[in-house]
């Protein structure tokens, strides 16, 4: 191991609509702390991961809409994680819901930060690929406003000098498009981060829905092997409001090899020491962007929408 770094994908099970930040960060806390037992140098938290996935919804108010967001962060419930961090060495990813007030028009976005061991907030990432759909459709079993809720993302895909390497982040639907992960492998990307919701059932396209957990592993395990890349994929998991969200958090070598998966749909910590130079054996071989790309030929990916 010549840059070992010991990580965590710390899956949440259920979050109740009612159930308040306070309770869900003790959960995150008890992760945090069987972390630090196990050594233990990066925590990743799921997507959204202090309140349900409230995207499930219409909400008439805003108002309703908006309490499901955080203004401040740390902020006063999410303050024991920083705390937590700093007092065990240890950094994480955490997805959640960012609001901006401003008198000019209120900020929706959603976000992940990444916390390092001293407790401060090294990087931060929103949501670019918003999935779903902006108005109310009745037909559904369930909504998926994510397109009404947020703003598409404006901080680009970024990496964050960090952990002894070059770490990224993105959230959910990003793992889906190949784009994401080239753009955090071109920027030199060592492990990307990525928390989730995924609904098992997906109304559009319901002859689909048996092949989510298959579609979930496909995307990151090509991203991570397409870049070169370790990949920490962390689920919002089980039945959450009646609605079964797809499990499965994993970690993923720079190879595509899936090294450590998660076996419940509950709260649960799994870990790998993962050494960020295996990256070179993707990266200085089959990957070798510098003398295998071929940008001339790729005009078409970076062209505007289709009309
Ligand atoms: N959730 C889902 C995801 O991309 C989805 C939305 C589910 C899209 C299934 C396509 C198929 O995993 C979020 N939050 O993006």
């Amino acid at each position: 191991m010549s840059r070992p770094l010991t990580v965590a994908a710390a899956q949440l099970g259920p979050i109740a609509r009612d159930e308040p930040r306070s309770a869900v960060v003790k959960r995150m806390l008890a992760l945090m702390q069987e972390a630090h037992e196990k050594d233990v140098d990066l925590i990743v938290f799921p997507e959204l991961a202090l309140t349900t996935f409230f995207p499930r919804w219409y909400f008439e108010d805003q108002a309703d809409v908006d309490a499901f967001f955080e203004t401040e962060m740390p902020g006063l419930e999410t303050q024991a994680l920083f705390d937590k961090a700093k007092e065990l060495q240890i950094g994480f990813y955490l997805g959640y819901a960012e609001l901006i007030k401003d008198p000019a028009g209120d900020r929706h976005f959603n976000t992940a930060i990444l916390v390092d061991k001293t407790g401060e907030i090294i990087g931060k990432y929103r949501k670019i690929h918003l999935p779903g759909h902006e108005e109310n459709e009745t037909w559904r079993p369930f909504q998926h406003l994510e397109r009404r809720y947020f703003e598409t993302g404006d901080l680009g895909f970024g990496t964050y000098e960090g952990f002894g390497g070059t770490m990224g982040m993105c959230l959910c639907n990003d793992r889906r498009w190949p784009e994401t992960f080239r753009v955090l492998g071109l920027k030199g990307a060592e492990l990307v981060m990525i928390g989730y919701n995924t609904p098992l059932h997906y109304p559009p396209a319901p002859e689909h829905d048996h092949l989510q957990d298959f579609h979930n592993h496909l995307s990151m395990q090509a991203g991570a092997y397409q870049n070169g890349t370790w990949v920490v994929g962390v689920a919002k998991a089980g039945k959450e409001e009646g609605c079964d969200l797809i499990g499965k958090s994993c970690i993923i070598a720079p190879t595509g090899e899936i090294v450590a998966v998660a076996e419940t749909l509950g709260d649960e910590l799994i870990t790998h020491v993962c050494d960020l130079d295996r990256c070179d054996e993707i990266r200085k071989n089959v990957f070798d962007f510098r003398r295998y790309r071929e940008p001339e030929n790729y005009t078409p990916i970076t062209e505007a929408k289709e009309k």
